[in-house]
């Protein structure tokens, strides 16, 4: 059976999954998105993952046309129709189709999709031998403008530093914000180790409040390592002990150079290899709990 797709409360075979080409999610990228990762039949925080889209929602005062408990029970069930059970799970809210013109009041009917399909991982190497990343030029969005507590439908910015990052023969990107301070990757928070202390830029600091990396600053605490959400500069990053990612697709991948410059003696250390083995632990865990 080809992958179901389901849109506004039916399922499509993958092929005609289709919106109107007139929906200002398409048009405008007047809309909001999760994405989100099941492990053996769980997703993991989904309900954290729920109340951010929801939140994401109502920050671009877009009514999301579902309760949050039916939202939960269609994102199970279409990974139970398509036998899903270790999945991507990419959930989008349009503002749905309507005239020409930038008008939200002149729309219908925002659309809900979810897609539940297999996970395209970075190549398992990086994930042994770390990543090599570079800053990008293109700062992230000023919190004034869009802010990036919000998960839009509109990466234009992510993207612009995204293709700085690939030209330079890098997977990942990060970010400035306006003050100059590091904020995040492009689809991933950052975080360094220094003097066996886990430091991570804060909520206010221009980033998206990553799911994973709320869950790596619990897992740390329980784990007894010392944690604090502070701005970090480039200099921090350069001259840190270890550097790794976050996020639902990358899961908790190493970072050994940054800008040219090792991370240390630019291998995988060792508070970066055990997170990354209890995170591992967790998403399995939380499902059984
Ligand atoms: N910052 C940004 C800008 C992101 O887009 C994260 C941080 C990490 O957040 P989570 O909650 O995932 O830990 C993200 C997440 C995709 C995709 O399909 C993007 C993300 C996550 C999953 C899939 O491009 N970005």
């Amino acid at each position: 059976m080809p992958l179901q797709i389901y849109i506004s409360g039916k399922y499509f075979d993958k092929d005609n999954a289709k919106i109107s080409v007139y929906d200002h999610g398409l048009l405008y990228g007047d809309g909001v998105f999760e994405g989100m990762r099941a492990y053996s039949g769980n997703v993991f925080r989904l309900t954290e993952h729920i109340d951010r889209l929801y939140e994401s929602a109502l920050a671009i005062c877009l009514k999301i046309p579902m309760s949050k408990s039916d939202m939960i029970e269609a994102v199970k069930k279409t990974l139970e129709i398509n036998s899903l059970k270790d999945a991507y799970i990419r959930l989008v809210v349009t503002r749905g189709a309507g005239s020409l013109g930038l008008d939200p009041n002149r729309t219908s009917d925002p659309q809900i999709i979810i897609i539940a399909d297999h996970i395209a991982l970075y190549d398992p190497k990086f994930y042994e031998e770390g990543l090599k990343i570079i800053t990008a030029s293109t700062i992230r969005n000023h919190p004034a403008a869009l802010s990036p507590r919000i998960k839009s439908l509109n990466y234009l910015n992510n993207i612009m530093a995204k293709i700085e990052g690939l030209q330079a023969g890098c997977m990942e990107a990060i970010m400035l914000n306006h003050k100059g301070e590091v904020a995040e990757c492009t689809g991933d928070n950052i975080f360094i180790v220094k003097r066996g202390e886990l430091l991570t830029p804060p909520k206010d600091a221009g980033i998206l409040e990553g799911i994973t990396r709320n869950a790596i600053l619990e897992l740390a605490e329980s784990l007894h390592i010392p944690t604090k959400e502070t701005s970090l500069t480039r200099h921090d990053l350069f001259v840190a002990d270890e550097c790794f990612l976050t996020g639902s697709a990358a899961e908790v991948i190493p970072v050994v150079s940054i800008d040219n410059r090792s991370i240390h003696d630019g291998c995988v250390g060792p508070v970066t290899k055990k997170l990354m083995s209890e995170f591992k632990k967790l998403v399995h865990a939380d499902g059984k709990k």
